[in-house]
């Protein structure tokens, strides 16, 4: 009896030991006082954050313009940072250096959006407005760890998921984890939403800075130009389901509640009038029917029968924007290039430069380099951190792999100056 009492008091003691010492390392809160010792001022000046939180940066100025959005403390003392994103239809965007213009949907009348930049553990809000002017309900959806309520998308019914014209929606969430992630609208059909120019980048830091660099923002995009030929243009509401809830399109085949669930679909997703239900219902059951696994995107594509393409391919929204203007390095500093991939129709990019290697952080969610290389390749919505120094000075060129994305304006300059470092010896 004794005895076990000894290994009872042993076991609760060891179990003390075990909560207290895991709960001490769960502490990330002391963790972040006792490491992060810079103010989030200190951070924003290190960070490069503009303080023209309206201004439309050209696509020489988007490389170095990050918007961390207007400032403050909620009670708790946790930095609060609050963006406003004006989505704006009928927008001229010039594309390229040869009379090219765009007929673009904006976020604050730029393609790409704004740089979006906050710390994790940060909360955000990004109020979104739909402008009065315009036609069709967009809204944000933005990577990362959010609630369902958040993510912009219209399939559970959240008012977020579908901004009508007039109205606004803020999207609120602690930024989390650190990385390099996209924005985007994902109202349907998606691939117009997008391709018309409806995305940017959103840069969470960790806690703890990264090691100090000039900073660069590229997110590599490409235009479609005769969209209003080409690609779908209505998406049915029931198909919608059939990619992501499988059983509730069986249901509806089998049900007699058919009709009166698609209706309900279609006023949350696109509006349609119940006189158009007979004509949805009907399509989704053939999509049904002749393909079960049917995705949103095979649907499109069945429907219309067509190949969309991009005829301009860019960074930073503008064919040739750094072959016009080179980009100005130094040898031997170090550089960080966020990079994201918002390329529509064409399933891959890539991103190759001359003369350097870099270190690769795939999706900016470590601190160390996943692996060191001169070519990425990204499929879509893809994108990581590129850090890199050139040792020799001279014109180097960084572009897709993909020639004919090179030809179409996805190709630019680094004009490295300064003198050779670290040359090698080979006696
Ligand atoms: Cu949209």
């Amino acid at each position: 009896m004794f005895r076990k009492d000894v290994d009872l008091f042993t076991f609760i003691l060891s179990s003390i030991l075990i909560f207290s010492s895991s709960g001490f390392l769960n502490l990330p809160l002391n963790a972040q006082t006792e490491t992060n010792n810079i103010s989030a001022e200190d951070y924003d000046k290190i960070k490069n954050c503009s303080k023209d939180l309206r201004k439309k940066p050209t696509p020489v100025e988007y490389l170095t313009y990050f918007n961390c959005g207007h400032v403050s403390r909620d009670e708790s003392g946790r930095t609060v940072r609050q963006f406003t994103l004006i989505v704006e239809e009928n927008q001229k965007i010039p594309i390229s250096y040869e009379g090219h213009f765009f007929d673009a949907w904006t976020f604050n009348g730029t393609v790409p959006g704004p740089t979006i930049r906050v710390t994790e553990g940060d909360l955000v809000g990004i109020r979104v407005i739909n402008s009065n002017e315009n036609e069709h309900p967009h809204s944000l959806h933005m990577h990362s760890v959010h609630f369902a309520k958040n993510d912009g998308v219209s399939m559970g019914g959240y008012p977020g998921g579908a901004i009508s014209p007039g109205r606004s929606f803020t999207y609120e969430f602690i930024a989390q984890p650190y990385g390099v992630y996209p924005y985007h609208c994902h109202v349907d059909p998606i691939a117009d939403h997008i391709n018309r120019g409806l995305y940017g980048m959103m840069i969470i830091d960790p806690r703890e800075p990264r090691p100090q660099m000039t900073e660069m923002a590229m997110l590599l995009n490409g235009y479609d130009l005769n969209y209003d030929q080409e690609g779908p243009t209505h998406l049915p509401p029931v198909a919608q389901f059939a990619g992501s809830q499988p059983d509730d399109i069986d249901a509806n085949n089998t049900g007699s509640t058919e009709e009166m669930e698609t209706n309900e679909t279609a006023t949350v997703a696109n509006n349609t009038e119940g006189t158009d239900s007979n004509q949805t219902s009907t399509m989704a059951n053939m999509t049904h029917l002749s393909a079960p696994s049917t995705s949103k995107d095979d649907g499109e594509e069945e429907a219309e029968g067509e190949e969309r393409d991009n005829e301009i391919y860019t960074v930073n929204g503008k064919a040739f924007e750094y072959m016009m203007h080179p980009i100005v390095l130094q040898t031997g500093k170090p550089y960080r290039a966020y990079v994201v991939n918002m390329l529509e129709f064409d399933l891959v990019n890539s991103f190759h430069i001359h003369g350097a290697m870099y270190d690769y952080i795939a999706a900016g969610t470590k601190e160390k380099s996943d692996y060191k290389t001169d070519i990425v390749t990204f499929s879509q919505g893809d994108r990581g951190i590129m850090e890199f120094t050139y040792d020799y000075p001279g014109t180097y060129m960084f572009h897709a792999h993909q020639a004919e994305f090179t030809d179409l304006g996805w190709m630019g300059l680094f004009d490295v100056r300064g003198n050779p470092v670290n040359l090698p010896s080979f006696n």
